[in-house]
């Protein structure tokens, strides 16, 4: 059994889970926070026996876009002054971001 880990964003999420739920897959859903844009992102816990595997990652593949969003990073303005300006930068995120781990154990009690 494989523990997959996907991050995708929120605007693919409902749409994703819909999708392994109606292949029955079971989803946990996260709300989570990604360290460089500070913004929500969706994290997805799919446990999936090895067989099911490659078909949960080609559905992830299918449904999850990338798509472009504007940062703010922060900037030192010339000078002496120690004031940080922010700045736009544009970065590409997604589609999806996907840890897959092998399962020791797999219990329900
Ligand atoms: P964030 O950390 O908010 O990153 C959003 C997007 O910003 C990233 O998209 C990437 O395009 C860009 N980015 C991230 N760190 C950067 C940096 N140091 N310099 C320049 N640009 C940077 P994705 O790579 O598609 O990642 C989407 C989300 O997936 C991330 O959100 C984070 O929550 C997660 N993620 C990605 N790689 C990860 C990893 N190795 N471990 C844990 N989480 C990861």
């Amino acid at each position: 059994m494989k523990l997959i880990i996907a991050i995708v964003q929120d605007e693919d999420a409902s749409r994703l889970i819909n999708q392994l739920m109606s292949e029955d897959y079971r989803v946990t859903k996260l709300a989570t926070t990604g360290g460089f844009l500070r913004s929500g992102n969706t994290t997805l816990l799919v446990g999936v026996e090895d067989e099911k595997l490659e078909n949960a990652m080609g559905v992830i593949e299918k449904v999850c876009k990338s798509r472009k969003q504007i940062a703010t990073a922060p900037s030192p303005i010339s000078g002496t002054t120690g004031v940080y300006v922010p700045y736009p930068v544009e970065v590409t995120v997604g589609g999806a971001t996907i840890f897959v781990l092998d399962v020791e154990q797999f219990k329900k009690i």
